[in-house]
């Protein structure tokens, strides 16, 4: 077995660390596992097998001592870079381990999403396929799982430790500001996403955005299919919209795939292309995968209708966590929104939110740290208020809104300034907005 006596360090004991952990033990490799966090703060140490060597609530060990160093996503590149004599995350010992094609997903917005629909279609055109990776399932827990197909989501924390990672099709839906904190810079962000695609070769497919430059510029190792969906042309080869029929032109043949039925799974037209392409490069019969449409259920706080009273609808799109995501999510509602934002800002252009808000938002409500500075950026264009935090913005939203109205929750910011997580920001708006029907908004209302 590859890590047979090994010594091996694997940093920070979350999903990914324990995962590797209980993975490498397995391969017979000498495991030492290591947190910073104190010991009573990492959760999951039973799960762990009990011959390993635990490193919790200090400084990581030398890294410079082990074989391999196993970097969870969390830890930076600039931790190990140069210091582990070889450094590669769970997505890289997963690639290596599996004897069946990968698919992956990288973005800033959509992923989990794409991952998701893509699982379902693969399964509904008959092949074993799962997805796993950032979307909150180890990417190990695919080894060794009777498949046909591994679907993985790729996040740029992950595609720092990879080395030999070269996926039968890799897929970049879109690139906007995000993580820059991590990365330093646009280029740093964007040069770690596009290491999706340096180790492929003749056979492999990339399949990019061809609307967004940043997406289409990449250059691709020789020999690799490059394929490009777009709303907007046909193109030589990859996909394009039609009406409401998605054209799919790869490898000599084109086909027509209907898009009725698709408009309330989640992903927007553009993704719903990448899906496409990414299966039929997959050799995936398009028109069987297409009948899990009837049945796929978006992911929670994508874009997620969580009520509708009094003729408003309420819209949980807690996971746009970025300007890119928000300005998605305002153009895919369309108008007359509500729209709640902030939390903690990210970095980004706020000119540009505030150019896409200015014709489709009635009234922005600001939350959180980044409230002024958002209202700052917005009032020039959009009416604003500074409602403070999420419960008051909703009763707020829910007094001034109209019947055709659009409630959106799309933050724009992280949750940590007020929330746990994106997930627990998203359940709070559901339960403010299930709140609202037990209130008697109907006598109180008043309007702005
Ligand atoms: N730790 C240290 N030192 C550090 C950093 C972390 O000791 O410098 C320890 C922490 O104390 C903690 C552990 O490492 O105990 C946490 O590791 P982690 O942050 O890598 O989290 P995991 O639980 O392993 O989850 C990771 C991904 N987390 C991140 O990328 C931050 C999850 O993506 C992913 O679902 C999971 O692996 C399974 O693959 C989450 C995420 O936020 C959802 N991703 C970002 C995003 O989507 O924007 C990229």
């Amino acid at each position: 077995m590859e890590f047979e006596g090994q010594s091996v360090l694997v940093l920070g004991l979350g999903l990914s660390g324990c995962s590797a952990v209980n993975y490498l033990a397995g391969q017979g490799a000498r495991v030492v596992a290591a947190d910073e966090r104190a010991e009573s703060a990492v959760v999951d140490l039973d799960t762990l097998p009990g011959d390993i060597e635990l490193h919790v609530g200090r400084e990581f060990p030398a890294l410079e001592d082990f074989d391999l160093v196993v970097p969870s996503p969390g830890v930076p590149a600039a931790r190990f870079a140069g210091r582990a004599r070889k450094a590669w995350g769970d997505i890289e010992l997963c690639f290596r381990a599996l004897r069946i094609p990968v698919l992956a997903v990288t973005g800033t917005n959509g992923k989990s999403t794409v991952v998701k629909l893509i699982e379902a279609m693969a399964n509904a055109a008959g092949i074993r396929a799962r997805a796993a990776g950032n979307l909150g399932v180890p990417a190990l827990d695919l080894v060794g799982a009777p498949l046909d197909l591994a679907i993985l989501e790729v996040s740029s924390f992950q595609l720092e430790s990879v080395d030999a990672f070269a996926p039968r099709t890799g897929v970049l839906l879109n690139l906007s500001p995000d993580h820059l904190d991590r990365h330093g810079s646009m280029k740093g962000y964007r040069d770690a996403k596009a290491r999706l695609f340096a180790r492929q070769g003749p056979g492999q497919s990339a399949i990019l955005n061809g609307d967004d430059p940043l997406c289409s510029n990449l250059a691709l190792p020789d020999g690799v299919e490059r394929l490009e969906f777009t709303r907007h042309r046909p193109v030589a080869a990859g996909a394009w919209l039609d009406g409401r029929n998605a054209i799919v032109r790869r490898a000599g043949r084109q086909q027509s795939i209907s898009l009725e039925g698709a408009e309330s799974l989640g992903p927007q037209d553009d993704n719903l292309l990448a899906t496409l392409l990414a299966l039929d490069t997959l050799d995936v019969d398009l028109g069987s995968a297409t009948k899990a449409f009837e049945s796929f259920e978006g992911l929670p706080h994508r874009c997620e209708t969580v009520g509708e009273y009094k003729g408003v609808r309420y819209v949980d799109d807690s996971k746009a966590t970025n300007i890119g995501a928000a300005r998605r999510s305002l153009e895919a509602l369309g108008g007359n929104l509500i729209w709640i934002a902030g939390g903690r800002h990210k970095g980004g252009a706020l000119d540009e939110l505030a150019e896409s808000a200015k014709a489709l938002v009635k009234q922005a409500l600001l939350i959180g740290e980044a409230a002024k500075e958002f209202e700052t950026a917005l009032a020039p264009h959009v009416a604003t208020e500074i409602a403070g935090d999420l419960n008051s913005a909703v009763a707020r939203a829910a007094a001034i809104a109209y019947p055709g109205d659009v409630v959106l929750l799309a933050p724009a910011c992280a949750s940590f300034d007020q929330f746990n997580s994106f997930e627990d920001r998203g359940n709070a708006f559901r339960a403010a907005v299930e709140a609202l029907s037990s209130s008697h908004l109907d006598s109180t209302k008043g309007r702005t």
